[in-house]
């Protein structure tokens, strides 16, 4: 048995952060955390890698390497926990008891939820590619060089994913690609949704409308895909509206943004998950409905806002300084506003920036029209955003731009 005043079940970038802003409060070994992973991935870079525009080596780091050097690490995974008794069992046989927990396990990717997706995306130079997974990411800009004419289709699955904007992101870099290595005319480029939407923001919904009729991509709502024939190359799709109507569909790439969950032994205790599976918080103070020790922070939150880094970068200085005023018997007193932030990169040089909040209604930092394809943007994203990671986020002194917004929100250059 291992006893700890705060556990941190994850550390991934919600899990990170926070362990560096707590244990910097709490001292020396106050902290554990349980993570079984042996790198730690800047999971946004995995949309710049499947266009070729960065390498699978810059995306990571040994997770011994950002997990700060005061905390307790476990390096297994949490298989049961027991908010009852405080307690979370690990896979290799701790027992691990704390006052506080804080889960921050993000969400586990079920490629094998689609009959013949892991056989397809074992296949050597396959057509078949993946950018959520740091073993499928490679695959895609193989596949982006290889396909010479026919069928570039993309999913996108009906259950949440992390960063929403990505199933399509990959799709306008493609179809870039595609242009400038002079084969977009032998290529129909395809993506099927199994949203009702093309994006859930009307503000960039409008926008992302206009991009696709200008660039010719044909977009299938409510389209769900639920086989992968690889050795027919072929993909079926289910219409969510009509279950009886099923497409096949021959592919000469496809690209597959899988289901996901919370990870099993999350997903399994009841006591702490609603129906869907996420973790039972306030969406304001970000703490357990029941249990008031225990807190959650990114992608395995039931709080219903947009799942990204950006919106776990908000969230911590709420779930930091609630946990702090619980851990006191203090009254909660931050909340967090549901802020989420999506860079659409439409291509090889812009990006659309969208930022909005429970409402859905646009949150943006900068004071100019952020519905619109900008190269400021692209640059934000691709050049600047890796080390505001890295050096700020991991290190718990990342809130978010709530404050840079506040500061530029004196600006406002022609917008509405
Ligand atoms: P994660 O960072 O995923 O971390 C979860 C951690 O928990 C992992 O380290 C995992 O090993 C660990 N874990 C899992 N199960 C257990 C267990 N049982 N026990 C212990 N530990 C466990 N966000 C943006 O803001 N902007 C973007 O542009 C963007 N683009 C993206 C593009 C792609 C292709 C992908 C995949 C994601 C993107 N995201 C983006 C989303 C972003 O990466 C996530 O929202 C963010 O990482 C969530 O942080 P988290 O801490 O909740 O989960
Ligand atoms: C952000 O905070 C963040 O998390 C660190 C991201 O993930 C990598 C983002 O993509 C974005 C856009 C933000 C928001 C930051 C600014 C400066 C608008």
């Amino acid at each position: 048995q291992h006893d700890c005043q705060v556990l941190i079940v994850g550390g991934g970038s919600g899990g990170c952060a926070l362990a560096a802003k707590l244990s910097s409060k709490l001292g020396k070994k106050k902290v554990t955390v349980v993570e079984p992973a042996e790198r730690h991935y800047y999971q946004p870079m995995f949309t710049l890698i499947g266009g070729g525009m960065k390498l699978l080596e810059q995306s990571y780091k040994p997770m011994a390497e950002v997990l700060p050097k005061n905390v307790n690490w476990i390096k297994s995974a949490a298989v049961e926990f027991d908010p009852k008794n405080n307690t979370v069992k690990t896979a290799n046989g701790t027992k691990v008891k704390y006052d506080m927990l804080l889960v921050a396990t993000g969400l586990q990717l079920n490629y094998d939820k689609i009959p013949g997706l892991v056989q397809a995306l074992s296949i050597i130079d396959g057509k078949v590619c993946s950018n959520y997974s740091p073993k499928y990411v490679n695959r895609t800009y193989d596949c982006l060089r290889n396909i010479r004419g026919g069928n570039a289709i993309f999913t996108f699955p009906a259950s949440p994913v992390k960063c929403p904007g990505a199933p399509q992101k990959i799709v306008y870099i493609a179809e870039h690609y595609f242009r400038k290595l002079n084969k977009r005319n032998k290529i129909t480029v395809t993506y099927n949704t199994a949203l009702p939407v093309i994006f859930g923001v009307k503000h960039y919904a409008d926008a992302l409308w206009k991009v696709v009729e200008k660039r010719d991509i044909k977009v299938n709502l409510k389209r769900n895909l639920i086989e992968v024939r690889a050795m027919e190359d072929i993909a079926v799709f289910q219409d969510l509206d009509k279950p009886d109507q099923i497409f096949e569909e021959k592919y000469d790439l496809l690209h597959v943004t899988p289901p996901m969950s919370t990870p099993t032994a999350l997903a399994q205790c009841k006591e702490l998950v609603n129906e869907t599976g996420f973790v039972d918080v306030d969406k304001s103070t970000l703490q357990h409905l029941r249990y008031k020790n225990v807190f959650a922070i990114g992608d395995c939150s039931a709080s219903p806002n947009s799942k990204t880094a950006a919106s776990a970068a908000a969230q911590s200085p709420v779930v930091y300084h609630n946990m702090i005023a619980a851990l006191n018997g203090k009254e909660l007193k931050r909340t967090y506003d549901g802020y989420a932030s999506c860079p659409l990169v439409t291509g090889y040089r812009s990006c659309i920036l969208a930022e909005f909040d429970y409402d859905l209604k646009p949150l943006e930092t900068f004071p100019f029209a952020q519905n619109k394809e900008r190269y400021t943007m692209f640059f934000l994203k691709k050049a600047l955003m890796p080390t505001l990671y890295w050096k700020v986020m991991l290190n718990g002194y990342w809130n978010g731009p709530a404050l840079m917004r506040n500061a530029l929100s004196v600006f406002k250059f022609g917008k509405k």
